[in-house]
């Protein structure tokens, strides 16, 4: 790996991960190929011993997967990463490394949809047990562990209801019980947030999201702190075999190299769309954690460069009034998904948290009127614009 180490977040992102190449191209090349010759058998035989370095097959490894793995390893701090072909196989690789029957895991509630599935339809019919714990609060984590738990796992800010947990304080919890922190980091991208420089010992992203920030690409990676875990993990993820493809592994490699612009893009406008819907008269609620409303502000302030670009709220008139503002907007897109330059929003009870039962849901905070924004790289006015002509309709 090129050592970029002491350089700012701003230079990294465009350069990490960039080795010179055979022709010395500026942006590396694609593999787009499955499969890797052997020079002869003994090359072959040698390269699945692991007594030489090189590329057998491409769910094995590939130079531009690679190449997008070691730089969002130097991004996050890490070790080294594992692409994976979705946010969920990222997920799904570290729950299937770590845990076997008869091990309980800790989770926050609020956390995507379809994790809180994962664990509860899936993880369980293999014996693996998860408590759900409002990791907000570190007594309630405390109460949590039992002798078998392996792993604690935290969304911080948590979708949809951007609670905040404190990595720091629930890492050091963790490690006194044997256990390992996990940090679902997707909605601060290591921009805004570096979870294992606060102790965390692994770091998963959806790359669907800030990192890829074009909404072209399905993707997820894990990071890790060591040689071991990064053997481990790439032992399961070889034989599960949810890996990313070349073409995406360099259209994320690609995509973030704009991260760090793009992200003070997000924040700038989502502070503004923020502060704009929180002096409404038409708004009951709104959580953003650049708000000195949040209730963990003071946590964000620690562990966060700045708040992120999604923005939670409830409508007075709750339900009736969210839906005549996703069916009025113009500019801001209803679709689900985050991250991406273009403004989006949607309503998670009836969309990416729907796969969870109400009182579960409900238990996480998500309530039925809660609308979700991601807010994109536009003109802050216009989007308060659309926001405004479909608020005057309520
Ligand atoms: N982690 C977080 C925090 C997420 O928000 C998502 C997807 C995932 C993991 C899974 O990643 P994927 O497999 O989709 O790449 N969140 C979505 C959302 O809020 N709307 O649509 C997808």
């Amino acid at each position: 790996m090129k050592d970029i180490g002491n350089f700012s977040d701003e230079t990294k992102v465009v350069h990490a991960g960039i080795e010179d190449n055979e022709h010395l191209a500026v942006v590396p090349p694609i593999y787009q190929t499955s499969t890797f010759k052997f020079r002869d058998a003994e090359h072959g035989a040698n390269l699945f011993r692991g007594e030489e370095e090189g590329f057998i097959y491409t769910r094995m490894g590939n130079p531009t997967i690679k190449a997008f793995e070691n730089a969002i390893a130097i991004l996050e701090n890490g070790y080294r990463a594992l692409a994976c072909a979705s946010g969920m196989a990222a997920i799904h690789t570290v729950f299937t490394s770590l845990v076997s029957k008869g091990d309980h895991l800790i989770c926050s509630k609020a956390v995507y949809g379809p994790t809180v599935t994962l664990l509860n339809n899936v993880m369980r019919r293999y014996g693996v047990e998860a408590t759900f714990a409002d990791t907000s609060g570190i007594d309630e984590v405390k109460k949590s562990f039992r002798d078998s738990t392996k792993i604690v796992y935290v969304e911080t800010p948590g979708n949809p209801t951007l609670v905040i947990s404190d990595i720091r304080a629930i890492a050091d919890l963790a490690h006194e019980h044997g256990a390992l922190m996990v940090v679902d980091n997707t909605f601060m991208s290591p921009i805004l947030q570096k979870p294992l420089d606060m102790g965390a010992d692994i770091v998963l992203h959806s790359l669907t999201k800030f990192l890829n920030g074009h909404a072209d690409v399905v993707g997820g990676v894990v990071v890790v702190k060591d040689e071991e875990t990064y053997k481990n993990f790439r032992k399961t993820l070889n034989q599960i075999g949810g890996v990313l493809s070349p073409f995406d592994a360099f259209l994320v490699h690609r995509g973030i190299k704009t991260l760090s612009i793009r992200m003070e893009k997000h924040c700038k406008n989502a502070q503004i769309i923020a502060e704009f819907l929180e002096s409404h008269s038409k708004v009951e609620w709104v959580r953003y954690p650049g708000l000195k409303s949040h209730p963990q502000y003071e946590i964000a302030k620690k562990q966060m460069s700045e708040f992120g670009g999604m923005i939670v709220f409830e409508l007075r008139g709750g339900v009736k009034a969210g839906e005549t503002l996703m069916n009025n907007v113009h500019l801001l897109q209803l679709a689900v998904s985050l991250g991406g330059v273009e403004s989006l929003i949607q309503h998670p009870a009836s969309m990416t948290h729907s796969s969870m039962d109400k009182e579960t849901r409900l238990q996480a905070g998500i309530t039925d009127g809660l609308v979700r924004i991601s807010v994109g790289i536009e003109k802050s006015d216009e989007l308060i614009a659309d926001l405004e002509q479909t608020l005057q309709l309520l």
